[in-house]
């Protein structure tokens, strides 16, 4: 009996330490099998052809054409890789490449499946080639061969180990032309290198948009040149009543960018006619009292208006959108729209009908919350569901193009228990696995496939107030939604992504990203 038990701890003792050996962190294994590897977004297809190409201090990038945009691709990956290898990639033309391991980058105009943003890797264990029909598909594909590297390539010291990558070949393209975040610089204002930080972790799930909330009740955040006291005194708070702030014009190009060299187009909002209260505080000319309305610190919406039936407004509107169209290279102009409960109908029809008319006046595209289909939309509108079926259902009657942001499934700052500490829940609790089961052409009858141009989700920011903040609301829920933005609904599976993810752990932990860490997940552990 003693040595039964004896021997029944003994099993005890072994099988626990398996247990826990299995959770602590592995040694990096050799990678030998493409399709084993863990992407996210998932591609289109993986081939593995069973071997090795290793990235050594004598690997040279090549690039097959000249010109200073696939240089600059070339110049972002002999970046990425610089840190935590030590190795100084050097970018050079092609032509001269050896046999012993190099890197090429190419455009290729005949390979049209790949479309904008589509790319195919091959790797062999002497060359790892990149190609892609345009520059944007090259930038793609970089974030996939991070993503094939260990891990430690995100650390930004050096790391000793062996660089290796499995071979086989990568086909990808995106299932939406349209794949966005939105941060909320409003409520609470982010400085320029916070959203160079968000732009560079939206850009590694090859994300292609942010949305910029540039205005609320709360605060104006960004110069415009003719209206000074907008971003001066409308920007001087925040929720809570610290703080504050705007983007300079230089500020927001510089912003734009940085956004565009990584193949991110920034939509500005300036939300109207209601989420006013801060250009109302601004200009007593504004409000149809004529009187200034008072700085406001809270987080109630849906008080504030623009007087919509005085001239000065579209004096003002003309303005602002006019700066922020020159500003701008991107092609849409957000206009708002939403939750003007202070607008009677009557009154916020014309004004969103003139408010186009401006958008259009300055060359872009009008872009707005999914009440702006109550309007007559003028052509090429983009209109983004949060709430209202009915008012996505408008939008496609009238011929608009639809962005999915359903609050109950996209809205980051949505809590996502009910023991969450920051964020809201007015439209749900939003687990990891909530965020990812659902699928854009099932949420609004009669919205389909051809309709969405996208999907968006947003990070508000009453709650959320710094770096960390942003990203314990956005991580790792945001991955999910790029996923579902690029990868077909064929290829997304919970239970496949939800392995996925936590095999993902150490590059979320390497890029020092302050994620939730859902019991949902068995996160692989790292040291
Ligand atoms: C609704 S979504 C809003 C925002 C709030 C958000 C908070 C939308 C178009 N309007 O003004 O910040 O809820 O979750």
């Amino acid at each position: 009996m003693k040595y039964l038990m004896n021997t029944f701890s003994t099993i005890a003792i072994l099988a626990i330490f398996s247990l826990y050996a299995s959770c602590t962190s592995e040694p990096p294994k050799e990678p030998t099998d493409l399709t084993q590897e863990v992407i996210i977004p998932k591609p289109v297809s993986v081939t593995a052809s069973g071997g090795a190409f290793t990235l050594t201090e004598t690997t040279k990038i090549f690039t097959q054409s000249d010109g200073e945009e696939l240089d600059q691709i070339a110049r972002h990956l002999s970046n990425y890789l610089s840190p935590a290898t030590g190795f100084d990639l050097p970018v050079e033309s092609a032509g001269s490449e050896s046999d012993d391991g190099h890197i090429l980058l190419q455009l290729n105009d005949s390979d049209t499946e790949l479309g904008e943003e589509g790319y195919e890797l091959n790797i062999t264990e002497d060359a790892l080639t990149l190609a892609a029909q345009q520059p944007a598909g090259l930038f793609r594909g970089l974030q996939t061969i991070r993503q094939l590297l260990p891990s430690g390539i995100e650390k930004d010291s050096l790391q000793e180990m062996s660089w290796k990558i499995a071979t086989g070949t990568i086909r990808d393209y995106p299932m939406y032309e349209y794949r966005g975040a939105m941060l909320d610089v409003a409520r609470h204002f982010f400085q320029v290198d916070d959203v160079k930080r968000y732009i560079d972790l939206i850009a590694y799930y090859k994300l292609n948009h942010l949305h910029l909330h540039l205005s609320d009740d709360q605060g104006w955040r960004i110069e415009i040149k003719s209206w000074p006291k907008l971003a001066e005194y409308g920007g001087s708070t925040q929720v809570g009543g610290e703080g504050g702030g705007h983007y300079t014009q230089e500020e927001y190009t510089d912003l734009v960018q940085y956004a565009q060299d990584r193949f991110i187009t920034i939509v500005p909002e300036i939300d109207m006619p209601g989420h006013t209260n801060a250009a109302l505080t601004s200009y007593p000319e504004l409000n149809c009292s004529g009187k200034a309305a008072e700085l406001y610190t809270g987080i109630e919406v849906g008080f504030s208006t623009l007087c919509t039936d005085s001239e000065v407004t579209y004096q003002f509107v003309d303005d602002v959108i006019g700066e922020l169209a020159t500003l701008t290279p991107g092609p849409y102009i957000h206009i708002g729209g939403d939750e003007s409960h202070a607008t009677p109908m009557e009154d916020y029809i014309p004004f969103v009908n003139r408010a186009q008319e401006i958008v259009l006046k300055h060359g872009k595209q009008v872009f707005g919350w999914d009440e702006i289909a109550n309007a007559e939309l003028v052509d090429n509108a983009v209109v983004q569901y949060w709430a209202e079926a009915e008012n996505a259902t408008k939008a496609i009657e009238q011929g608009g193009k639809v962005i999915m942001s359903p609050a109950t499934k996209t809205y980051l700052d949505m809590q996502y228990d009910s023991t969450t500490e920051l964020g809201l829940h007015w439209a749900a609790y939003i687990e990891v696995d909530s965020a990812y089961i659902w699928e854009p052409t099932n949420m609004v009858a009669g919205v389909d496939r051809e309709h969405i141009l996208g999907i968006e989700a947003p990070l508000w920011s009453e709650t959320v107030t710094n770096m960390d903040e942003i990203e314990y609301m956005a991580f790792p829920r945001l991955i999910g939604i790029a996923e579902i933005a690029w990868t077909s609904p064929v290829d997304r599976q919970w239970e496949d992504y939800r392995t996925r993810l936590g095999q993902h752990a150490p590059y979320l932990k390497a890029l020092e990203i302050d994620y939730y860490a859902s019991d949902l997940v068995d996160w692989k552990s790292y040291e």
